[in-house]
C-alpha cells in the first residue's frame, strides 16, 4: 500500500529522511535495548483516520484506502496499512478507539457486529507480524449522542449506552491482549455552572470508574487502568485538567490502586505544565502509566498534536521514564498527526521517523545523564542540610513548632547558595550536542 521500502538504521552520519539515525532497536542502553525502553507506538486515529480537515475546510490527506465505498471495505484495508506502517516502520505497538477501526454502523448492535468482524482480523495480523496493543478504548465523545458528555451526562440513557461501548471496548482489548485501557474524558467536562451539577457528575464519572474495575476482574483483563488528563478542549472545564487533579479524583473515590496516569505532551503544556512535570508528578506518586508522545505549539493555543521532535523535551521525559524503571506495561504512542499541508503517505513515514529518532537521542543522552548523576549529585548536594542537625531532625518527624521556634531564635543569620541554573542548563546543552 505503501511504496517505501521498509526503513532501516543507518546511523548518525547518514542524510537519508527514509533511515533512523538514532532508533537502532536492538542498541542496548543501560539494562536494556531502545525498543525495550521505548516502546513505541503507533494512534491509529491519527495516521490511520485522520482526513486532514479542519474549521476551515476538508481533508487533503491523500491515502490509498478512500479508493473505496463501503465502510467496512475501507476499515479492512486500514487494518492492512497499519500493519504495513507498523512493520515497515519497526513500531511494535498500537492503540485505538472503537470508533476508529469499525464503522459505527445504524445501531449499536451493528457497530459491535463491525467491532468483531475488524478484531478477528487484527488478530490474524497480530498473529503474523508480532505486532502488540498497547492500549485500547472508547471513542465517548464523537457521536452526537454525547453532547452533554458520557459518563458526566445529564441523561441517563446516555450514560447507558457509554458504558456499553466502554464494556465492548474492554471486550476487544483483551481480545487482542491490551496491555492497557486508557480513559480520555472527551467530553467529560463543563461549559457553565449555570446548567450543571458538578457533584453528580463526578460521583457518576467515579460510579462509572469503578463498574469498568469491577467488569475486568469479571472477564479477567489484567491490562492497566490508565487515565490520560487534559485541561481544556473540546470542553472549556475538563474534569480531568492535569495530574495533580487527576490524583485528587482518584484518591477522593478510592480509586488510585486501579489506575496510573496516561501523560501527552500537548495536553501537559495545555494545562501550563511542562511534559518533565506531569512525568514527574505521576512518577514521584507511583502513578506514571504511558505517554501520548506528541507536541504543541507555543504560540498556539490549543491540542495541535504534532510528531515530537524537540529534544529537550524527549530528554527530560527519557530521564522521568528512566527514573520510573521504565514504562512497565506502557509505551510511547505517537498521538500526533501529520500537518494538513503534509499529506502524502510518505509523510507518515517521514513523522514517525522523526518522533522515533527524538526519542531514541532524548533516551540516549538521558542514560548519560543519569549514568554521570549530573542533576542528580547538585540536587543531593543543594538539600543536604537535611542530612543532619535540625534538617535530619525535620525529616524523622522530631519536631514541632516550639522546638523549630527555639532553634531559630538561636540562630546567627543565614547562608543560602545559589541554584545555579544557568550553570545546569549549560551543562544540559553539552550533553545534549556531545
Ligand atoms: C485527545 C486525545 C485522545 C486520547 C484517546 O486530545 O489525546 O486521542 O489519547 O482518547
Ligand atoms: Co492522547
Amino acid at each position: 500500500m505503501f511504496k517505501v521500502d521498509q526503513i532501516k538504521f543507518e546511523g548518525k552520519g547518514s542524510r537519508n529522511p527514509l533511515a533512523f539515525k538514532h532508533y537502532n532497536p536492538s542498541e542496548v542502553v543501560g539494562n536494556k535495548t531502545m525498543e525495550e525502553h521505548l516502546r513505541f507506538s503507533m494512534a491509529y486515529w491519527h495516521t490511520l483516520t485522520g482526513e486532514g480537515s479542519d474549521p476551515f475546510g476538508a481533508g487533503t490527506m491523500q491515502r490509498s484506502w478512500d479508493s473505496y465505498t463501503d465502510p467496512m471495505d475501507i476499515a479492512k484495508a486500514r487494518v492492512e496499512a497499519a500493519f504495513e506502517l507498523m512493520v515497515k516502520l519497526n513500531i511494535p505497538f498500537f492503540c485505538f478507539h472503537d470508533a476508529d477501526i469499525a464503522p459505527q454502523g445504524s445501531s449499536l448492535r451493528e457497530f459491535q457486529k463491525n467491532l468483531d468482524t475488524i478484531t478477528a482480523i487484527m488478530k490474524d495480523y497480530m498473529k503474523d507480524t508480532g505486532k502488540k496493543l498497547l492500549w485500547g478504548t472508547a471513542n465517548n465523545f464523537s457521536n452526537p449522542r454525547y453532547v452533554h458528555g458520557a459518563a458526566t451526562t445529564c441523561n441517563a440513557d446516555v450514560y447507558a449506552i457509554a458504558a456499553a461501548q466502554v464494556k465492548k471496548a474492554m471486550d476487544i482489548t483483551k481480545e487482542l491482549g491490551g496491555e492497557n485501557y486508557v480513559f480520555w474524558g472527551g467530553r467529560e467536562g463543563y461549559e457553565t455552572l449555570l446548567n450543571t451539577d458538578m457533584k453528580l457528575e463526578l460521583d457518576n464519572l467515579a460510579g462509572f470508574m469503578h463498574m469498568a474495575v469491577d467488569y475486568a476482574k469479571k472477564i479477567g483483563f489484567e491490562g492497566q487502568f490508565l487515565i490520560e488528563p487534559k485541561p481544556k478542549e473540546p470542553t472549556k472545564h475538563q474534569y480531568d485538567f492535569d495530574t495533580a487533579t487527576v490524583i485528587g479524583f482518584l484518591k477522593t473515590y478510592d480509586l488510585d490502586k486501579y489506575f496510573k496516569m496516561n501523560i501527552e505532551t500537548n495536553h501537559a503544556t495545555l494545562a501550563g505544565h511542562t511534559l518533565q512535570h506531569e512525568l514527574h508528578l505521576a512518577r514521584i506518586n507511583g502513578l506514571l502509566g504511558s505517554v501520548d508522545a506528541n507536541q504543541g505549539d507555543m504560540l498556539l493555543g490549543w491540542d495541535t498534536d504534532q510528531f515530537p521532535t524537540d529534544l529537550y523535551t524527549t530528554t527530560m521525559a527519557m530521564y522521568e521514564i528512566l527514573k520510573n524503571g521504565g514504562l512497565h506495561k506502557g509505551g510511547l504512542n505517537f498521538d500526533a498527526k501529520v500537518r494538513r499541508g503534509s499529506f502524502e503517505p510518505e509523510d507518515l513515514f517521514y513523522a514517525h521517523i522523526a518522533g522515533m529518532d527524538a526519542f531514541a537521542k532524548g533516551l540516549k543522552v538521558a542514560h548519560r545523564l543519569l549514568e554521570d548523576k549530573v542533576f542528580e549529585n547538585f540536587t543531593a548536594q543543594r538539600y543536604s542540610s537535611f542530612n543532619s542537625g535540625i534538617g535530619k531532625k525535620i525529616i524523622d518527624g522530631e519536631v514541632d513548632f516550639e522546638s523549630l521556634s527555639q532553634y531559630a531564635l538561636s540562630l546567627d543569620g543565614i547562608r543560602n547558595e545559589s541554584g545555579r541554573q544557568e550553570m545546569l542548563e549549560g551543562i544540559l546543552n553539552d550533553y545534549m550536542i556531545d
